[in-house]
């Protein structure tokens, strides 16, 4: 099931040594009121199956701890728009994270689509459910999912104890809903592995 390990890591260990060069001053991890920085990138796309002429990707991403964090990922939620969300398939639920092994080797997560009421956006959550949650700088999570559309600008907004942070990152646009020329489970059961 966890098909993103490794890349995530290996950047781990050049950001940990950054942060070690930059000192102490990097970080206020002990702050009374907590702080929650992440940022999200698009790490690309690659083509998974056309079918009815709808070209489907495989879009993947990185959550990654930022500047000042005191509190964990507990969720994220990356927009997407109605038709996108419905033909959603292979979502991720786990990523590998052995930055912190006493927490575990692998973050999994669930998924919810629709209106996140915590961030107000619509689109496709990520739930912290067990693991080592991204809650130090360096430390990152990858996610993915297979959906259509082209490379367009959309928002992501995440949340961490109190905290809400947001950005834009890139993503599928607003896709066509494909032909109906068998039934979408169908369609779907051609992305399993
Ligand atoms: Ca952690």
């Amino acid at each position: 099931m966890a098909r993103l390990f490794s890349r995530c890591n290996a950047w781990l260990s050049a950001a940990a040594l950054l942060t070690i060069l930059a000192g102490p001053a990097s970080a206020a991890p002990n702050t009374p009121r907590g702080c929650f920085e992440v940022r999200v990138d698009y790490l690309g796309r690659v083509p998974v199956a056309n079918i009815n002429n709808v070209q489907y990707y495989r879009w993947s991403y990185r959550v990654t701890g930022m500047g000042c964090i005191s509190r964990g990922l507990n969720s994220w939620t990356l927009g997407l728009c109605a038709q996108t969300l419905s033909g959603l398939s292979q979502i991720s639920l786990q990523s590998g994270d052995n930055s912190e092994p006493g927490d575990g080797v692998l973050t999994t997560y669930t998924t919810k689509v629709g209106r996140d009421q915590l961030t107000n956006m619509f689109g496709l959550k990520w739930n912290f459910e067990s693991g080592n949650p991204v809650d130090a700088v360096g430390e990152c999570d990858d996610f993915s999912f297979v959906a259509s559309g082209a490379v367009t600008p959309i928002a992501w907004g995440a949340k961490g104890a109190n905290f809400i942070a947001t950005g834009t990152t890139f993503g599928p646009s607003c896709a066509p809903v494909p032909v109906q020329e068998s039934s979408w489970g169908a369609v779907k059961a051609l992305f399993r592995s």
